[in-house]
């Protein structure tokens, strides 16, 4: 087998986004062989990705690559890959909370670590952005267990729960939850949090850009003049939130938030960062509740927070909500996140080039 042109990989949805996860050791060790490999097998660049395993979608277009860790208390290290469908470009400047989700189970399976009886905790290390989560994998009679009663918006039926949880993801690529600093910058005559609590997120109200923010998917996908107002945004801040030129980066997603409709915290359409997002990202939608919290942020003006030092705060989304617990110190700083994903495995297999 040369590794360079075929691969053994498992095809998994975690949370809200589907993905190859392959071991580290088979693929190829040169990143550069590494990107053409998965362009060729996810059909990229393509709009239709017809000549491969990707959706069409971003959301579907997702690579994990795992190793076992060397580091103390982790137990794999992960890398995610996010592979353009239109462009040749594959990206490791984000990171995916949702493709997270299949992490534990697909450690299980392949063996880089044992499974405890009743259920076992995963402790990840994000490559992407050096940072720890846990996620918490059903294992009874110590095989993964993919069924089970819990349901997320966005994916249709019930799977086994793997709750997820970060602690300190302030600043995970931008340096500092707040790298300009403010709680708003005005940019493009828009105001404009720039926030990173996980993911580099540009949150702004969706009346300051023509919208009312309860818009489908198609129709903001559809929306040219909007798209090209929220890029022209996007690509002022990059420097701005230490990510450089961002023209051919997948960050910083854009948020645009408005007063939650169905008992929620806030609503939220995701640009990630030229299409729609279904639902929403999970370190997305950390990063807006964390916007959320800030004094003085356009989020916090639309937004409905509940007293406490630990808020379950629902981000309303196109497709339903999603439900971050956040933990804040007595300063009102947000110090853990949780949130409750499903992933389930499709096929186990070799994939070719
Ligand atoms: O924000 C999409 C997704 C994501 C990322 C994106 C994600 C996260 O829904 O942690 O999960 O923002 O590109 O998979």
């Amino acid at each position: 087998m040369t590794p360079s042109t075929q691969a053994r990989v498992m095809w998994m949805r975690g949370g809200t986004s589907k993905g190859g996860y392959f071991l580290a050791q088979d693929l190829p060790a040169d990143p550069a062989a590494r990107d053409t490999f998965l362009l060729r097998i996810m059909g990229s660049p393509d709009p239709r990705q017809i000549d491969g395993m990707g959706g069409a979608d971003p959301l579907t277009s997702k690579v994990a690559v795992l190793k076992k860790s060397d580091r103390e208390g982790v137990d794999v290290d992960y890398l995610f890959l996010q592979v353009f469908v239109d462009q040749a470009i594959v990206t490791d400047a984000q990171n995916c909370g949702n493709i997270l989700a299949g992490v534990g189970p697909f450690a299980i399976e392949r063996g880089l670590i044992p499974a405890s009886e009743g259920e076992t905790r995963v402790a990840i290390y994000m490559e992407n952005t050096g940072q720890i989560a846990i996620a918490t994998v059903q294992t009874p009679g110590g095989t993964v267990r993919y069924d089970g009663d819990a349901r997320i918006d966005g994916v249709p039926g019930t799977a086994a729960p793997i709750p997820l949880e970060f602690r300190d993801t302030a600043g995970s690529s931008c340096g500092a939850l707040l790298p300009s600093g403010n709680a708003f910058d005005e940019v493009e005559g828009v105001r404009v949090t720039l926030i990173d609590n996980g993911m580099p997120c540009v949150v702004m109200k969706a009346e300051d850009v023509g919208v009312t923010g309860y818009e489908d998917r198609e129709t903001l996908d559809n929306d040219g003049a909007l798209k090209a107002r929220i890029e022209k945004i996007r690509l002022a801040v990059g420097e701005r939130m230490n990510l450089g030129d961002v023209k051919d980066k997948s960050v910083p997603k854009m948020m645009l938030v408005a007063p939650p409709r169905n008992g929620g915290a806030v609503t939220v359409r995701s640009f990630i960062p030229h299409r729609a997002h279904a639902s929403i990202g999970v370190l997305g939608a950390v990063s807006v509740a964390t916007a959320c919290l800030i004094e003085g942020s356009p989020a916090a003006e639309v937004a409905a927070i509940p007293d406490g030092n630990r808020k379950t705060l629902p981000v309303e989304h196109p497709t339903g909500e999603t439900t971050c617990v956040m933990e804040l110190d007595e300063s009102g700083n947000v110090t853990s996140a949780a949130m409750l994903r499903t992933a389930r495995k499709l096929m186990d297999g070799e994939i070719f080039a």
